[in-house]
């Protein structure tokens, strides 16, 4: 695709999908969070993360998201298969309706990337744009949340009857509290929630630009799991998609008035994926690709900042080949390729004009190379099995940055 070819996709999709309600709420935030670090000759980093919804309907009760294979798949399909599930606004996963082999088009995430990575920016003196998934994992809080570490789990009441730390959690406590208190103080971290892939593209597109002036000491980190497929607003359906045929039934066109009659209303299971359910019956999704933004964010929304995304597969054997076929084609700076099922340990940064560079901390067991043969012995890094990947991350793409920095200062 030629380059207006890309714009004209750009502008069609922008014009067509309509803004989050929150996008000028989030604008203005993020212009006063900038100008502020901007004029503490700050570095300002862009992390993006979790995963981005795909809705079925305008009033979305049904949207398409991913699980972990690992939750739903047989444990021989776990490490390659990743499952689209259909979930009703109540979480309440309604059936598989796909399966897919492309990693790219999943969502399973819950934005430990993101959260982890944003921590350990604010460590570096980075102030950090978090664009987050809503009700994923935030920086700090993330150590306390969901079903690890219920922060209930950790208090006690004390012989007066109030509510205090349990003295063996309280050292590790405090530290994530000190942390977050400094960061909320001093106005390091910003907060903005995305939904959809919808949202998430204009909120991205918003702040990278915000960014530009920012040159090269803005740093866009896009770890968040972006959907590769969406249904266009012109195929979404007004309401919540029926099982049944009650509308038709309700209201045929040559009926004046709602039929009364209901009891006879022909009722079917529109997630049977057997063969002998007819084809009138199921309900069939068909999605556009979304169209290919991250060659913009370097040529006209952020051009001159640093962009790290990450790329995502399943299969060893193609992931080095994949991050940097993404790296070529995107003009990003750096690719950090991860697989699914040991990115907690393992990653390799992939970047123009030198050697790939795996980076990995200490786990128990499984470990393979980029070929998916096990790694020799000494090759197995020792160490605390808690360290978290991320310590390792964060200050490579620090130094990455600061090298980018002096690049474009001799330019
Ligand atoms: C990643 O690869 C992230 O590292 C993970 C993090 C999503 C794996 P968790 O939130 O997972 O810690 O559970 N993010 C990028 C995924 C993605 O959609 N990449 C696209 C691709 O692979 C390119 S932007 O094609």
């Amino acid at each position: 695709m030629s380059a207006s070819e890309s714009l004209q996709a750009e502008d069609a999709y922008f014009s067509s999908n309509a803004p989050p309600k929150q996008l000028a709420a989030h604008t203005a935030l993020a212009e006063a969070f900038i100008s502020q670090h901007a004029a503490a000759n700050r570095r300002v980093v862009l992390v993006t993360s979790g995963g981005t919804t795909v809705p079925l309907e305008k009033n979305t009760v049904r949207f398409i998201d991913v699980c972990q294979a690992s939750l739903l798949a047989s444990p021989q399909a776990s490490s390659l298969a990743v499952f689209y599930v259909l979930i009703d606004w109540d979480g309440v996963v309604k059936e598989i309706v796909l399966k897919v082999t492309s990693p790219s088009t999943q969502n399973f995430s819950a934005g430990t990337r993101g959260a982890t990575s944003a921590e350990y920016f604010l460590s570096a003196g980075y102030a950090v744009i978090f664009l987050h998934r809503q009700f994923s994992l935030l920086p700090y809080s993330r150590h306390y949340s969901h079903s690890t570490d219920c922060l209930l789990d950790l208090l006690e009441e004390d012989s007066d009857g109030r509510v205090a730390v349990r003295p063996s959690d309280s050292d590790r406590i405090l530290d994530v509290l000190r942390k977050y208190q400094s960061a909320r103080r001093n106005n390091m971290l910003l907060l903005l929630p995305f939904v959809t892939i919808g949202d998430y593209l204009h909120e991205l597109r918003a702040v990278a630009r915000l960014m530009a002036p920012l040159g090269s000491s803005g740093l866009l980190y896009l770890a968040a799991a972006v959907s590769d497929f969406f249904v266009p607003p012109e195929r979404l359906s007004e309401h919540k998609i029926q099982s049944t045929n009650i509308v038709e039934k309700l209201y045929p066109k040559d009926a004046p008035s709602p039929s009364p009659q209901i009891e006879d209303e022909e009722t079917f299971d529109n997630f049977d994926a057997s063969p002998r359910v007819p084809r009138s019956k199921r309900l069939i999704i068909d999605l556009d690709p979304v169209p290919k933004f991250l060659k913009s964010l370097v040529e006209g929304w952020a051009p001159l900042g640093m962009i790290v995304s990450f790329k995502l597969e399943t299969d060893p054997r193609i992931l080095v080949h994949k991050a940097r076929y993404s790296l070529e084609r995107y003009q990003h700076h750096l690719v950090i390729g991860n697989l699914l099922s040991t990115r907690k340990w393992e990653v390799v940064f992939v970047a123009p004009n030198r050697d790939d560079q795996w980076l990995r901390v200490a786990r128990h067991g499984g470990w393979g190379d980029a070929e998916g043969r096990p790694l020799r012995p000494d090759e197995v890094p020792e160490g605390d099995p808690e360290q978290e990947i991320e310590a390792l991350i964060i200050p490579a793409v620090a130094k990455l940055h600061d090298d980018h920095i002096a690049k474009s200062k001799q330019r």
